[in-house]
């Protein structure tokens, strides 16, 4: 095993036992570029025990989650099938060490895609989107990490609900987001805070994955990144994202032990 590969499986048994590790980054430095190889590296090891890819997500699409979180570039990570729950779910937190939840926008593609598309042709590779609420769970301690810490560890992926698909994109553009949690309005923003337009994240998505030399297969999600900064996720909570003119989604929590 090299240290890349021993680096992957530490997050991964930090993600799978719950039980976050330090901070990597400044004492073992590593690129960015290795970042992405200990992601790979963390996916493959999830592929290998039954877990399917069902999609990306983009990270740090808004300014709101880059001052939250104090890092200044667009990253990219993979969505697996276990990490998604059914809109209005019961989500058990005990599989979580810190989440934070918050509002996105998902879209569905229709169409392979395998180079970069230009934000004309964005649309045309997509079936559908929908409001979406993420589940993130950084598996540092304190949820303190650097840009490439955050990349190896699949930018902070753990969970996702998905409300109903539409296929009007007009207006998503610039859509009304508010998030709540137990009735209490705890985030307000707009669909525009996601790269001035979430279709941007498909742009960038496709850019991503290519340049990476791999295809997303029709029938992927993708998630265009929170258009608010997240809020920390208690147990026995409600939560609730709406888009304005799109739609919503909900889930609530509990704790087994
Ligand atoms: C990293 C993931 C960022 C988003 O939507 O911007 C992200 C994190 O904040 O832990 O998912
Ligand atoms: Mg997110």
């Amino acid at each position: 095993m090299n240290d890349l590969d021993a680096i992957a499986a530490q997050l991964d048994d930090a993600a799978r036992r719950a039980a976050p590790i330090p901070q990597l980054a400044p004492d073992l430095a590593f690129s960015l570029d290795e970042a992405y190889v200990v992601q790979r590296a963390s996916i493959e090891r999830r592929i290998h025990r039954g877990e399917s890819t069902v999609g990306v997500k983009l990270g740090f699409t808004s300014r709101a989650k880059m001052i939250q979180m104090g890092v200044d570039s667009l990253i990219w990570g993979w969505l697996t099938d276990t990490m998604l729950e059914e809109d209005g779910a019961r989500v058990a937190l005990d599989r979580f060490i810190h989440p934070r939840v918050e509002p996105e926008v998902c879209f569905l593609t229709r169409r392979d895609i395998d180079r970069p598309l230009t934000l004309l042709e964005a649309s045309q590779y997509l079936e559908a989107a929908a409001p979406a609420l993420e589940i993130i769970d950084s598996r540092y301690q304190n949820f303190r990490f650097s840009l490439e810490d955050v990349v190896a560890d699949n930018c902070s992926s753990a969970g996702l609900t998905v409300g109903s698909w539409t296929r009007r994109f007009e207006g998503l553009g610039n859509a009304g987001v508010v998030m709540r949690l137990n009735g209490r309005v705890v985030q307000t923003g707009s669909t525009a805070a996601i790269l001035g337009d979430p279709l941007r994240s498909v742009v960038q998505a496709s850019r991503l994955v290519s340049q990476s030399g791999l295809v997303l297969p029709a029938g992927s999600l993708i998630m265009a990144g929170a258009a608010t900064a997240a809020v920390a996720l208690p147990p026995d909570a409600h939560v609730h994202c709406a888009v304005n003119g799109i739609g919503s989604t909900e889930f609530t929590t509990y704790r087994l032990s």
